[in-house]
């Protein structure tokens, strides 16, 4: 067996071993050609498992939340996998750090498993590896995943916006929820999550949003509105009731379907981009450029000639 078989590493995964799972989860970081083999072996296994994104401003409240939620999930039984992408989360290389620690309660619980992940250093990075990952979780049976991650920034509107069910965590006073309108995270949500519900102005937020909301048009779905006191556990199975039936109703109205086939395609487009750039690097580092880049430079043919020239003749 090689030192990372991807095969034998998922069914050993699969038998809940989760050295196996993280060994996985680190093959899909580092992207090349084990990720793909991975990616051939978990597309279109079995169930897929449900995605709810987490995002917001650090320091939100997003892993307390989010550890309350798993909370929820594992009341009824079921597993749930966490991908932390937030850099402020208190994980690190999917260790569970010091005092931070706010899943702690669930460090020992084989039904959950936590996983920070890092960039795979390269165009397309996270918005790839993420989903990557996901499926990877999928094909060894969780059926939730938790993806939290800072609501700032494109790539991570990008990774969270794959989810199913987007959750925005905000917190009482002036300027949140304008904050996120700027983010791009008021077209993406299915939930806000007022935290820190326990401090001014929770009311004033919760009126923005209103007045947000009123101002955007909704085809089927209005976000609700739920406030939490994470630390406190308060709110908290609301919030998780508003995720539940917003599953319902993505199902019901096969919405859900259309938005996980968007999904897909969207990701097919990344791939696609990726190596055509990954392609051009090639071509330009190539020695046999060398002639046809002094052939432009002494003027005998101009850049869009060579680059077409360039395009026939790449075969693969
Ligand atoms: N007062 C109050 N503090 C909270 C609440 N939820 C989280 N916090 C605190 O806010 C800080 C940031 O929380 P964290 O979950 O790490 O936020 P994240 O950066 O969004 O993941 C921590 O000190 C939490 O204890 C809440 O509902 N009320
Ligand atoms: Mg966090």
């Amino acid at each position: 067996m090689k030192a990372y078989d991807p095969e034998q590493l998922l069914a050993q995964a699969k038998q809940s071993n989760r050295v196996a799972l993280a060994k996985l989860l680190s093959i899909v970081e580092r992207g090349g050609p084990p990720a793909r083999e991975l990616a051939r072996l978990t597309w279109g296994r079995g169930e897929s498992a449900y995605l709810v994104g987490i995002t917001g401003s650090p320091g939100a409240g997003k892993s307390t939340l989010t550890d309350r939620l798993i909370s929820q999930v594992r009341a009824k039984s079921r597993e749930v996998a966490v991908i932390a992408i937030d850099p402020t989360s208190p994980f690190s290389g999917g260790a569970i750090l010091g005092d931070r620690v706010r899943m702690q309660e669930h460090a020992t619980d084989s039904g959950v498993f936590i996983r920070s992940m890092a960039t795979r250093g390269h165009l397309g990075g996270l918005a790839l590896a993420v989903p990557d990952a996901t499926r990877v979780l999928s094909a060894v049976g969780f059926p939730y995943v938790f993806i939290e991650t800072v609501g700032v920034g494109q790539v991570e509107v990008e990774v969270v916006g794959a989810a199913d069910t987007i959750v925005v965590v905000l917190t009482p006073g002036w300027g949140d929820a304008i904050q996120a309108n700027k983010a791009g995270l008021m077209e993406v949500a299915d939930l806000f999550v007022i935290n820190k519900a326990d401090r001014e102005g929770a009311r004033e937020t919760r009126r923005d949003l209103e007045l947000m909301l009123e101002m955007s048009r909704f085809e089927g779905w209005v976000p609700p509105i739920v406030e939490t006191v994470a630390t406190e556990g308060k709110g908290i199975e609301e919030a998780f009731e508003a995720i539940e039936s917003h599953r319902q109703y993505l199902e019901r109205s096969g919405v859900g379907q259309k938005k996980r086939e968007a999904r897909i395609l969207e990701e097919l487009t990344r791939i696609v981009r990726a190596e055509v750039y990954r392609k051009v690097d090639q071509l330009i580092s190539d020695p046999s450029f060398e002639a046809r880049k002094a052939e432009m430079m002494r003027g005998e043919i101009d850049p869009y000639s060579l680059a077409s020239d360039l395009l026939r003749l790449e075969g693969d």
